[in-house]
């Protein structure tokens, strides 16, 4: 069936998350359509005003070297606008990259929700989606350890439709008041703004040690999940209940995911640090560079729907945003997929202008009471008014609805729109009465008629006390390997703490509340011991009693290594290195970057040097030099047959392949390349570990080879120099 376009942007035809390339959407395509995204190719250099500047080189003096004149407007034109460039940062989230793209859904949803977005399968809705991290400002790096948002504005004919997620599907506090609290606990110090992007410091432990909803929250941030390997590489989740309303006005709950086709995979924390050195832009690159090769990101949406009855059996309380519901308990249903296919033109004017709020919300999908998302609903359009300066942000390109929009709305700073007519009010006689409302049988917005009783009080409800169950519960669920990084997490962050009482709160009321073999580890590193669980805040007894999950212990759908999350075998996105010198076997090299391709990865030639290394057939083209491009920044190193006599003196190229084994990231060797293996491993390593693999040739290491890269990492392979990595 034909694809219905129903916006300004063009859309490529599918996703193809492996395999070979596509090419994004023609830009040209997209500038007819959208009038005012501008082209300078072929303009002449103006003024603001449209007036030709026949020297922008000089500004205009009084004599060769005398004084610059106040009369140069166009000086001032231009340096008036430098100076205002810059707007209020996101208070949270102000690291962003985002990307264009479209959703699509497999089949009508109609029976349970009467979204039009969600309705017919021939549609594609184009949609922005900007990913972030939380505590650090706009300049920080991509990779510290922290939460990651995952925000998706859907273009539908009904209006903008914003998802509002994290690559976590719970949050640190339940009650809306409290999010400043644990923003400025987050953030740096107050005193010194110190440290920049991390939550390793004093301020953040101490409130998370007394506010003890947090801890499930905090397990989620102290494991693998917050050092994503790239944006497309990780899961999204709406956090709160919603609704899904039908046409009927039936409703029932949903909770939204999104699952990315790649899989979720993770970094480890010793390389997340030194990318943070190496290349701060990691992620970002790492995002436009697929989307510029082809390999555009996806992403399934998925629903877990339930009714009131389900809610209501559940032993914790689906208003709660500490808790999530475990797939095992309500499966994810997959009903459509995301592609990002073009990357925005402009930074500022997209990714950075566009603005989200919680309450840009379509027919067919309705809030719930979770008060989080009550104040969430307050928050996002009283925070736009700031950054954006004024009231008609939903005015700026990247924000404009792709349907017609008209009120009675006027005025203030930066409007765009001419109203024409004499009416701003209604009801009216001058216009006939227009704008007019639409009735909601013709598919106009109308709130989910829930019944609501009670006295107003502030008063968290009971249902909300138990704040350890779920954390124990995601310990449960976690591989060996994903415990280990838990537990060393903990103790990294702890350990950075300076206060003594804190560090032992932290072991005392949440660890030893949550497992007793994690709370001994953790304890051990920093020099404690664990007592018998504390009396928590008050709101959870002495040894507090465990929820009950319907008998569930564990919820291996938590894990990065459980199949369906973490997949394996798609090497799309992946970088290789190459290490490379004169008389490297220049046939290897073409055969692998080939196969690479093929596979939607890279294979990139590193050399001590840039320009061409001297192979044993075609010259060999150095696309990097070691020193710009470490091993942190690759998933696999190859180093091929006949380039160990120039790589062996190279300290660099040791070192690679030594902290590749570390990282514990795919090796292959072939012919005289196991030397540099050898002197790399230096007696510690072990050149038979899972994912290192040995050839003579690389036609009988090939495959094994695609086999370790698309494997992620290997898990089994022994810490080296008693490192862990
Ligand atoms: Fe946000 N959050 N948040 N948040 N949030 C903002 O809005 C807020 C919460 C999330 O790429 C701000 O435009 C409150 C949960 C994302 O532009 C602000 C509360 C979740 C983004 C704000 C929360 C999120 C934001 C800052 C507790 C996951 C970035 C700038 C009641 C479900 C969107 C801005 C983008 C941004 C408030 C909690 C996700 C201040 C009050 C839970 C992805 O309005």
């Amino acid at each position: 069936m034909a694809k219905k376009i129903i916006s300004k942007v063009a859309a490529p035809k599918a996703a193809a998350p492996k395999a070979t390339p596509q090419k994004p959407s023609p830009s040209l395509k997209v500038e007819s359509l959208e009038p005012f995204r501008a082209d300078p190719h072929g303009k002449t250099l103006t003024t603001n005003q449209g007036l030709p500047i026949a020297d922008d080189q000089n500004s205009l003096r009084a004599g060769e070297r005398g004084p610059t004149l106040l009369e140069d407007f166009i000086l001032r034109e231009k340096i008036t606008h430098f100076d205002h460039e810059r707007i209020p940062e996101r208070v949270v989230h102000a690291r962003g990259a985002a990307a264009h793209g479209y959703f699509e859904v497999y089949e009508s949803m109609a029976p349970v929700t009467r979204a039009g977005f969600l309705q017919d399968p021939g549609v594609r809705t184009p949609v922005f989606a900007r990913f972030s991290t939380v505590g650090g400002s706009r300049g920080s790096a991509d990779t510290p350890r922290d939460v990651r948002g995952f925000a998706v504005k859907f273009y539908t004919p009904e209006g903008n439709y914003d998802l509002v997620g994290n690559n976590m599907p719970v949050f640190f506090i339940q009650d809306a008041i409290k999010f400043p609290d644990f923003v400025h606990a987050l953030k740096p110090e107050p005193h010194n703004e110190i440290p920049q992007a991390s939550s390793a410091h004093d301020t953040l432990w101490d409130f998370v040690s007394l506010t003890l909803e947090s801890s499930h929250m905090m397990m989620w941030l102290m494991s693998d999940r917050s050092l994503p390997r790239s944006l497309a590489m990780m899961e999204g989740f709406g956090v709160h209940t919603f609704r899904f309303i039908n046409a009927r006005d039936e409703s029932r709950y949903v909770k939204f995911h999104w699952k990315p086709l790649l899989g979720a995979h993770s970094l480890v924390w010793d390389e997340s640090q030194k990318i943070m050195g190496k290349d701060a832009d990691f992620h970002r690159r790492d995002l436009y560079e697929s989307i510029k090769n082809g390999n555009f990101p996806t992403w399934e949406l998925g629903v877990q729907m339930f009714g009131d009855a389900e809610a209501d059996a559940f032993d914790f309380d689906i208003l709660d945003s500490t808790k999530l519901i475990p797939e095992e308990l309500v499966p994810v249903q997959r009903i459509g997929k995301m592609v990002l296919d073009r990357n925005p033109d402009s930074y500022f004017a997209e990714t950075e202008q566009v603005a989200f709020c919680t309450t840009h919300l379509v027919p067919g999908i309705g809030f719930t009471n979770d008060p989080l998302l009550q104040g969430r609903n307050f928050s996002y359009l009283d925070t736009q008014i700031t950054r954006l300066g004024g009231p008609n942000f939903h005015e700026i390109p990247i924000n404009r609805p792709v349907c017609p929009f008209s009120n009675g709305q006027r005025d203030g700073a930066h409007r765009m729109t001419i109203d024409v007519g004499d009416a701003s009010y209604g009801q009216n006689s001058l216009d006939d009465d227009f704008p007019k409302e639409l009735p909601v049988a013709e598919g106009g917005f109308a709130t989910y008629p829930e019944r609501v009783d009670g006295y107003t009080r502030r008063v968290r409800s009971a249902s909300f006390a138990d704040h350890f169950s779920q954390a124990t519960l995601f310990w449960k669920s976690m591989s060996p390997v994903e415990r280990e990084h838990i537990v060393s997490a903990f103790s990294f962050e702890l350990a950075k703490v300076n206060r003594p009482e804190i560090r032992e709160r932290v072991i005392t009321r949440m660890l030893a509340n949550i497992d007793h073999e994690l709370a001994t580890l953790v304890a051990g590193n920093i020099g404690l011991t664990v007592p018998e669980p504390a009396s928590t805040n008050g709101t959870a007894p002495h040894a507090p009693k465990k929820l009950d999950f319907k008998g569930l212990e564990a919820a291996p759908s938590l894990s990065l290594l459980y199949p369906a999350t973490g997949v394996t075998g798609n090497l799309s996105t992946r970088k290789v290195a190459i290490l490379a010198a004169d008389g490297a076997d220049s046939h290897e090299i073409e055969k692998l970057k080939g196969e690479l391709v093929a596979h939607g990865a890279q294979g990139l030639v590193l050399g001590a040097r840039l320009g061409t290394l001297a192979g044993t057939g075609a010259p060999i083209a150095v696309d990097h030099t070691l020193a710009t491009m470490p091993s942190v920044l690759f998933d696999a190193v190859f180093v091929p047959n006949g380039a160990s006599q120039g790589l062996l003196h190279s300290g660099d190229a040791i070192h690679f392949v030594a902290e590749t084994y570390k990282h514990a990231k795919a090796i292959c060797v072939t012919g005289d390349g196991t030397e540099i293996l050898t002197a790399a491993l230096a007696g510690r390593g072990d050149q038979t570990a899972e994912g290192v693999v040995v050839g003579d040739t690389l036609d009988n290491a090939l495959d094994a080879f695609i086999e370790a890269i698309g494997m992620h990492r290997a898990w089994s392979r022994p810490a080296m120099f008693g490192v862990t990595a």
